[in-house]
């Protein structure tokens, strides 16, 4: 134990010195090490298979933006090596192509951030013939065809396959979280300098892209080849809510352990601060990180780039509001989700009307609850959720029903025949369920905090069909609720006046108040603005635009 922790110390040590000081000298020493021998070319005529160490990784770039194939130089079958094989064609292109690294070591995880890689390489693929795309992964296991098969069976992409060159990486362990049960952070920074280092030195590129957030490598990549710096973050690696939750925590002078927390955790913010002044372009994934990424990388003016959703799949064109009285939740079963929550606020409602007003209750909708269950802890979890809907408050059995484990395209039924979409979750930081209502056209009836309330459900103005900047009557697309159970119920009633949000039960009492006409509307004004904000072509323009173009 105590001689990993020297071992790590000596080399974070050497780390920070080299990067302090050490800019310049490290540059020269790579360029001196790697520049391609000068007897290249009767290298190359009189070997099929070659094998020069640390000098494979610039003649491997050198093939690539030479040859008419360059996926053929993907390493999956031999790393050490390059086999040139005996068909090679020059590319017309050569001289003039531009080699894109995309740092990913997991691609083939089918994830949201898989689809805003393998979104962003079809964007830059597209976008000029001279692009070529070179994969930095570490999924070892599977050939380059097998991932490209699952990148085209989950998100239905079309990829340019011969201009995607995977590189192999063996060191992915070193920014797996279990390698590092101890100073987790700070392990896996070391671990993705060096699995930096790895990709660098199996093949140089012309821009090095992050898509998966390893930030730590950044000055690695710029000092060593002095190319720009993409980088799209999903999340910050630390973020500044964390200092406030733990300074909170401090109670006594004599809490030593949470102090010296506090310390580690500033030194690895201000590392994490040092490493943007290496950025070049810098995008993320929503107004939440946004405003996170803004406030530690304050050199660098960072672009949203809302994920690619797919929205325009979605999209249904209708006349006139024709759809079932049904609320659907779609979510996991798991408890952040809230479902208690929704039923509780829908069992107080119902017998409300029928005891006050029983015609209503037909304008009332029936609650559909739809989810995958992973586990027997929530296969448990929905039959406490009946438990509580029809014995504990009674409520019938055709009025809320459950829909566990359904397909794809029954799930797409209900998005398109149903009126409203619940997401009760507190501070989702986005909410791909919540895109999914709006774009299918369901009024969402969503939790009044980050991603539904700053992103998603955002006022619309139809006419001039862009965002507005407050929610009238004209501009709606949906409604926010808080709850009294929220963590920070009363410290934001403190804020800000009591009329600030109505509760569940108050927003669902008012659907069924609500005509046909206005429900159209609002339900327009949302897949309008889904389909402006979260569409692959939307992520496609953008990319061009805040990444490409600006390059
Ligand atoms: C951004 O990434 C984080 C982390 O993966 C995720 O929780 C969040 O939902 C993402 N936001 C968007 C807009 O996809
Ligand atoms: C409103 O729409 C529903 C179908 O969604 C229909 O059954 C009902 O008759 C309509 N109401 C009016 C007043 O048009
Ligand atoms: C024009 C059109 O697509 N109309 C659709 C309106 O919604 C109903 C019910 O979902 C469909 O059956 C119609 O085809």
């Amino acid at each position: 134990m105590s001689v990993s922790i020297l071992l790590l110390t000596c080399i974070l040590a050497t780390c920070i010195a080299l990067v302090l000081y050490g800019k310049t000298l490290l540059g020269k020493i790579y360029l001196h090490c790697s520049s391609p021998p000068k007897d290249l070319l009767t290298i190359l005529s009189t070997n099929k298979v070659i094998e020069l160490g640390i000098k494979n990784g610039p003649i491997r770039k050198e093939l690539i933006l030479s040859s008419a194939n360059p996926s053929v130089f993907s390493t999956y079958e031999n790393p050490n090596q390059i086999i040139i094989p005996s068909n090679v064609m020059v590319s017309k292109d050569y001289g003039k192509r531009k080699l894109f690294g995309f740092f990913h070591p997991y691609c083939n995880a089918g994830g949201g951030g898989e689809k805003v890689l393998w979104k962003a390489v079809e964007s830059t693929l597209a976008d000029d013939a001279k692009n070529v795309v070179v994969l930095y992964t570490g999924d070892r296991d599977s050939s380059p065809n097998e991932i490209l098969a699952s990148v085209i069976k989950s998100f239905d992409y079309k990829l340019d396959e011969k201009r995607i060159v995977f590189i192999y990486l063996k060191y992915r362990y070193l920014v797996d979280s279990k390698t590092w049960p101890h100073f987790t952070l700070l392990g896996q920074a070391i671990g993705s300098m060096l699995l930096t280092l790895e990709a660098i030195l199996q093949c140089p590129c012309d821009i090095w892209c992050d898509t998966m957030g390893y930030p730590f490598g950044y000055p690695i990549a710029s000092i060593l080849l002095k190319v720009p710096i993409v980088t799209y973050t999903h999340y910050p690696v630390i973020s500044t809510d964390m200092f406030n939750k733990l300074s909170v925590s401090i109670k006594s002078p004599l809490d030593i352990k949470t102090r010296l927390k506090y310390c580690y955790w500033k030194l690895f913010m201000f590392w994490y601060q040092n490493v943007g002044s290496y950025v070049t372009i810098a995008t993320t994934n929503s107004t939440w990180t946004s405003n996170h990424i803004s406030q530690i990388w304050t050199n660098i003016k960072n672009h949203i780039l809302y994920p690619p959703c797919s929205t325009e799949k979605l999209i249904i064109q209708n006349k006139t509001w024709d759809r079932k009285n049904q609320a659907v939740v779609i979510a996991q079963f798991r408890p952040e989700k809230r479902h208690q929550l929704i039923i509780k606020s829908y069992g107080k409602i119902y017998h409300r009307l029928l005891v006050e007003d029983e015609s209503k209750l037909k304008n009332y909708p029936i609650l559909i609850l739809i989810g995958s269950t992973r586990s027997q802890a929530d296969r448990d979890y929905v039959k406490s959720l009946q438990d509580l809907a029809y014995h504990e408050l009674k409520v019938p059995q055709n009025r809320i029903i459950f829909h566990t484990d359904c397909s794809y395209t029954e799930m797409k039924r209900y998005l398109q025949e149903s009126s409203y979409g619940i997401n009760a979750m507190w501070n989702e930081h986005f909410g791909i369920a919540v895109v999914e209502y709006v774009a299918s056209g369901l009024i969402p009836l969503v939790h009044a905090s980050a991603g539904p309330l700053l992103d998603i459900v955002v006022p619309w103005d139809k006419s001039n069909h862009c965002q507005a900047n407050i929610t009238s009557d004209e501009t709606r697309t949906g409604y926010f609720f808080k709850s009294i159970e929220d963590p920070d119920y009363y410290d934001s009633q403190k804020e800000k006046s009591k009329t600030d949000y109505p509760s569940l039960d108050e927003i669902l009492l008012n659907t069924c108040e609500l005509d046909n006409k206005s429900k159209y509307e609002i339900s327009e004004r949302g897949k309008e603005c889904a389909l402006e904000k979260f569409s692959d072509e939307k992520f496609n323009i953008n990319w061009k635009k805040y990444v490409l173009d600006a390059l």
